[in-house]
């Protein structure tokens, strides 16, 4: 608890954003910047769509090897349908068995950031730690296990200075996608949280439940949401089954919480004139 009061000062002390502070972002940086902070989230056409259209096939041919059929010439139309064939009560072991094969291959992680590096970039930071290994998930229609409740990262060890990228397969809406409470509203029902001691997250979902959204991202496009906030998924009522990938990013030399620099999060893009920093050392005996 001390280390989030230490990082919420941080915090204060350094927002930038009071008026008649000085701002040196382009336009566009500003504009995204202020949908970011206004919504909780953005959503924005990939910037590699070769890169997309890559991971995509990868993980269809991953799905079918487990499921024992051929390699599908539509990766879309077959993982969208994937509920016809898959067994619902070993949907998890083909999710494990994905994601685990494609997060041993080194151009993954590369591949993801490429599909939104600037806009990273200019909401998180040029100089950028990554979470190692892709998450993945995957809801077919009327399925209750793969639920994820209503929670907020920053609640179970994860730094308010993370955000998530969250990229899907195939389209996504309504209970497809998932679901996000905007800054406003998570401020608001976080100063009642008290009154949700000893009850259930299904309890907090339906308190929350008039203010969430359900943003609608496509294939091609990718989110960046903030972890702050609550968010999650419910199950989905829509008729395909939802793919999407999700994995953390921060600022390289911002406050870490439990989740550790080397551990879950590698450095990604270290610059020049940091690793020069980082590698000094001060002359001994030389105080004057
Ligand atoms: O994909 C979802 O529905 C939820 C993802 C999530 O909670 C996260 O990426 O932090
Ligand atoms: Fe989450």
């Amino acid at each position: 608890m001390a280390r989030n009061v230490a990082q919420l000062n941080v915090v204060q002390n350094a927002r930038p954003l009071a008026q008649n502070e000085p701002n040196f972002f382009l336009p566009e940086e500003e504009e995204l910047s202020r949908r970011f902070l206004e919504d909780g989230y953005v959503i924005v056409p990939v910037e590699n769509r070769i890169a997309l259209d890559r991971l995509r096939a990868t993980v269809a041919e991953a799905a079918a090897k487990w499921l024992g059929v051929d390699t599908p010439s539509d990766a879309g139309t077959f993982l969208d349908n994937i509920h016809a064939r898959a067994p619902y009560d070993r949907i998890n072991e083909m999710r494990l068995s994905v994601i685990n094969s494609l997060n041993t291959q080194p151009w993954v992680s590369r591949a993801y950031f490429s599909l939104a590096r600037k806009t990273v970039e200019t909401l998180v930071g040029n100089e950028l730690a990554m979470q190692r290994r892709l998450n993945l998930s995957v809801q077919m229609p009327n399925d209750e296990t793969s639920v994820l409740p209503v929670h907020a990262d920053v609640w179970d060890g994860d730094s308010p200075f993370e955000v998530v990228q969250w990229t899907p397969l195939v389209d996504c809406k309504g209970t497809k996608a998932m679901f996000l409470l905007p800054p406003k509203a998570d401020a608001r029902h976080a100063a009642e949280f008290r009154r949700f001691d000893g009850k259930s997250v299904e309890d907090l979902f339906r308190a929350i439940e008039p203010d969430v959204i359900w943003p609608e991202v496509k294939y091609g496009e990718t989110m960046v949401f903030s972890l702050n906030l609550m968010h999650g998924n419910r199950v989905n009522f829509e008729p395909g089954t939802r793919w999407s990938f999700n994995c953390r990013l921060k600022g390289l030399f911002s406050p870490y919480a439990d989740k550790r620099l080397g551990e879950f999060f590698e450095p990604i893009t270290v610059r020049a004139a940091s690793r020069f920093g980082l590698d000094y050392a001060y002359l001994e005996g030389f105080d004057e």
